[in-house]
């Protein structure tokens, strides 16, 4: 690693993140609610967590309180993919941990949740820690996308932790390493282990939220840096005036950071998976619709446009949802049988006979490359979406109908369209003041929750539309945010994934403009996240979360 660093991150290093008033210095104390329950499947969750559901959601105030001030031993983990603002998650658990007793110890499990099982970790020091403060990247520790699920994962975490007298472990993750959170503190509890075990919000897809969680961290970040870079996109289009730029967006199963790219960027064409699931459009379909807005904007004399598109698409479109609802049930079953087949074409013969008919034909119809892709999943069971190139075969299939059209003398327009993917662009940009105020006080309120004894909770902060003062911080019980859903063919407890609401104000808003951003010319620059200057250019959070709490001043 290169230890010259740049001006601007020598800048950034000295940047202090701020936190919420309650943890600002003064004794602090945990106030607990009433008992909680899921919002559905409560029975069933209640027999798979007996030692942990029903739990109270939990508030940190300030006050004394009898929290934990002996010299604590905590460790941290960072699992599944980049999001910006996890060393700040580390950062702010160090600090309260060594404010609250300078010889508490943090240990940094290395490579995600394998380094749990391995027992590999390193302790993580001011010196460490320092050098890492408001930069992006998981590269303090490294991440991982390993699951601890097997009893004997479980056996060896718990004798790492009996080795290294831990007191708790924060694990930083997403929707599923969350509830695989829940997991392991279901087990240590029932195994009468004194690990504690406390998970933090993280995913640039912002999917993880709801009533409790407001927003996953790494989400602002990620997407103010693809809207900066649609903007620049669009600026382009207009100055060439030639191009039509077809762009997907990372973003998993969930349109989140499209949508907030559209709101902030206000392209010509925006596609939201879950509209089009409850419509039930079909491919071509949707290729109908962006041939229209091609062929009505090339009257008006603009051949260019932007198209933005979320990743997940695929799966939300429902012949191909369908196909890859039976792949995943067939995989569960058969996986090593099928992966065991010498190559990809008898693979193709193999499903075509356990497959329906319908789903065998979607199949059997797409690219190569992203028939190989759909028979990927990963340690959660998810397909990896980032690899199926939908921007591509959205621009054949708009290319073939609009060479159909011409043939039929029905058009003569000029269609040069572009690809790009912008996914791993983001997730490790420098966190934007929010992210980095936001996941500071994310690891220094998982410290209290460590030191109050809790278990099976994601900390949460709440207010968050609102000055860092106002912010709230506290602890939502894990098992409260379950339900049950088929993975890998089998019913399982997770975190209910949050998708676009289309009821909810920032669809709403997009979908009001839509039709006035796809013929003219309506783009938004929003330019490079700034540090450094006006608080309302520096600190803003994102449009979807203003719309969400009804505090956005521009959208009306
Ligand atoms: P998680 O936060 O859910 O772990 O994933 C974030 C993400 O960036 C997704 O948006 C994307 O689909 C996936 O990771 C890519 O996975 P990988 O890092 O394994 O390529």
């Amino acid at each position: 690693m290169n230890h010259e660093i740049s001006a601007l991150q020598k800048a950034r290093s000295q940047y202090q993140p701020k936190l919420p008033k309650a943890l600002r210095g003064g004794p602090v104390k945990i106030e607990l609610g009433k008992p909680s329950h899921p919002a559905t499947d409560a029975e069933t969750i209640k027999q798979l967590f007996p030692q942990t559901f029903g739990q109270p959601v939990a508030s940190i105030v300030e006050g004394e309180g009898g929290l934990n001030a002996d010299a604590m031993k905590v460790g941290v983990v960072l699992s599944g993919g980049q999001a910006p603002g996890g060393h700040n998650v580390i950062a702010g658990l160090f600090d309260a941990l060594k404010a609250a007793n300078p010889q508490s110890k943090l240990y940094g499990f290395l490579k995600g949740p394998g380094g749990v099982i391995r027992g590999d970790y390193k302790e993580l020091t001011a010196e460490i820690i320092d050098v890492y403060r408001n930069t992006g990247g998981f590269d303090m520790i490294i991440s991982g996308r390993d699951k601890i699920e097997t009893p004997e994962q479980l056996a060896a975490c718990k004798k790492n932790f009996a080795d290294m007298d831990l007191d708790g472990i924060v694990i930083i993750g997403g929707d599923d390493s969350n509830t695989n959170a829940a997991l392991l503190a279901e087990y240590l509890r029932a195994e009468n282990s004194k690990t504690v075990v406390i998970g933090v919000p993280k995913t640039i897809d912002g999917d993880m939220k709801n009533e409790q969680i407001e927003a996953s961290f790494g989400f602002d970040t990620a997407a103010k840096t693809y809207s900066e870079l649609i903007g620049n996109i669009c600026r382009d289009a207009t100055s060439a005036a030639k191009y039509w730029h077809f762009i997907r967006l990372m973003g998993r199963a969930a349109s989140h950071v499209t949508l907030e790219c559209a709101l902030q960027t206000r392209p010509n064409i925006t596609l939201i998976s879950e509209e089009i699931q409850s419509k039930g459009t079909t491919l071509s379909e949707i290729v109908d619709y962006i041939v229209d807005i091609v062929i009505r904007r090339a009257k008006a004399g603009k051949n260019y446009g932007v198209v933005i598109v979320p990743e997940g698409l695929p799966e939300f479109i429902s012949d191909i949802k369908a196909m890859i609802d039976e792949l995943s049930d067939i995989l569960g079953k058969h996986d090593e049988y099928i992966r065991g087949l010498p190559d990809h074409s008898e693979r193709v013969q193999h499903l075509n006979n356990v497959l329906s008919d319908a789903s065998a034909r979607v199949y059997g119809s797409l690219p190569v490359e992203i028939q190989v892709v759909l028979l990927k999943r990963d340690s959660h069971g998810n397909v990896p979406l980032s690899q199926v190139e939908t921007e591509r075969l959205l621009i054949d299939l708009v290319s073939d109908k609009i060479r159909l059209m011409k043939g039929l003398g029905e058009t003569n327009i000029k269609f040069s369209p572009l690809a790009h993917f912008f996914g791993y662009e983001g997730r490790c940009a420098t966190p934007s003041n929010f992210d980095a105020d936001y996941t500071y006080s994310l690891g220094f309120a998982a410290a209290q929750l460590v030191r109050a004894s809790l278990t099976g909770y994601t900390v949460n902060i709440q207010n968050l539309t609102k000055p860092s003062d106002e912010w709230a911080a506290g602890g939502t019980p894990v098992t409260m945010m379950l339900n049950m859903e088929m993975r890998k063919g089998e019913q399982t407890p997770v975190i209910k994934k949050a998708l676009v609401d289309q009821e909810a104000a920032p669809f709403a808003w997009f979908a009001a403009n839509r039709t006035d951003w796809a013929l003219n010319d309506r783009y938004m620059f929003p330019g490079p996240i700034q540090y450094y200057g006006p608080s309302e250019v520096c600190d803003i959070p994102t449009i979807t979360l203003d719309l969400e709490k009804g505090s956005c001043v521009e959208c009306g």
